[in-house]
């Protein structure tokens, strides 16, 4: 694919992009921004994709905006305007991503830091290995919590826990992101990417266009009233009831026989 800073590695249905910058523990300058965008718009074009696996080289997942960037900008006399560099960078980033109708899960390798943690939230599952971390960094570097932080991480974890992330910068350790439900489980770092593949392979063969929907109630939910989502949901449930995979899944029921989801 020609990528400089990121793997894009497609087999069996599973789309594997892999954060590649490991001297820097994955920090993401512009280019890789703009590659991660190109590669989940390919995600979401390609029929043949129907799981995406978001992992890091190396011993770091991903430290966060490049910080070396910002400061040949400060060097050059300039300040960086963040406000646009996060318009035009970070967000739609972090919205392909939610917006993608496919399941997306994080394979958290090492670190995750500032927005490196928001490309972890902004996933639909995460797994992390016993070594990984997670921290808000921002407020170390004298920064908000940006990417969609303040929207995911609360959700996530609770307002109590979130602002203690966010206001000390605190680094916690996989194991008590399993327990504050930031992340789906924790396993030994060898057997990281393998369960990622076994868990991406069953989404390859899941009734992903329904997948999608379900991605869709979930984010509209979040910040509507029960009545809107209600009707949200039975919006959703007309759509999922067109689908082949929903016959398919209806008829295999009845022949009880494993049913063969086609995606669409
Ligand atoms: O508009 C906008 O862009 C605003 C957006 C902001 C979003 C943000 O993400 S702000 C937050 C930015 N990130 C950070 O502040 C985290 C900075 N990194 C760290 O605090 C630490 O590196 C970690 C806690 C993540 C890991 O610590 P450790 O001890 O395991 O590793 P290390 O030795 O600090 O780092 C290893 C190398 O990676 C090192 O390079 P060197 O000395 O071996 O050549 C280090 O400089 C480099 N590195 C780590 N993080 C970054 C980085 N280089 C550039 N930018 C980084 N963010």
């Amino acid at each position: 694919m020609g990528y400089e800073t990121i793997l894009f590695e497609k087999e069996d249905g599973v789309l594997t992009i892999t954060l590649n910058r490991p001297d820097k523990l994955n920090a993401a300058n512009d280019t890789m921004l703009s590659e991660l965008q190109d590669a989940f718009k390919q995600a979401g074009r390609d029929q043949e994709v129907r799981a995406v696996i978001l992992t890091g080289a190396g011993r770091g997942f991903c430290a966060g905006q490049d910080l070396g960037n910002v400061k040949e900008r400060l060097d050059t006399g300039g300040r960086m305007d963040y406000g646009a560099h996060l318009r035009h960078t970070y967000n739609p980033l972090i919205l392909r991503i939610r917006q993608l109708p496919k399941p997306v899960i994080a394979a958290v390798n090492g670190v995750a830091a500032g927005a490196g943690m928001s490309l972890v939230m902004a996933c639909d599952l995460r797994l992390a290995a016993e070594s990984a971390s997670f921290l808000q960094a921002f407020v170390r570097v004298g920064l908000v919590p940006d990417s969609g932080s303040t929207w995911m991480l609360p959700r996530l974890i609770g307002m109590a826990r979130a602002a203690e992330m966010m206001l000390t910068g605190r680094r916690i350790s996989a194991q008590e992101a399993y327990e504050w439900g930031l992340i789906n489980k924790v396993v030994p770092d060898d057997a990281l990417m393998e369960d990622a593949r076994k868990l991406a392979g069953e989404f390859a063969n899941a009734p992903t266009k329904v997948i999608g929907y379900i991605k869709r109630a979930l984010d509209y939910a979040a910040t509507s009233s029960l009545e809107e989502a209600l009707e949200y949901e039975a919006d959703m449930q007309e759509l999922a009831g067109r689908t082949n995979d929903h016959l398919e899944g209806l008829r295999a029921f009845l022949e009880k026989r494993p049913p063969k989801y086609t995606g669409t």
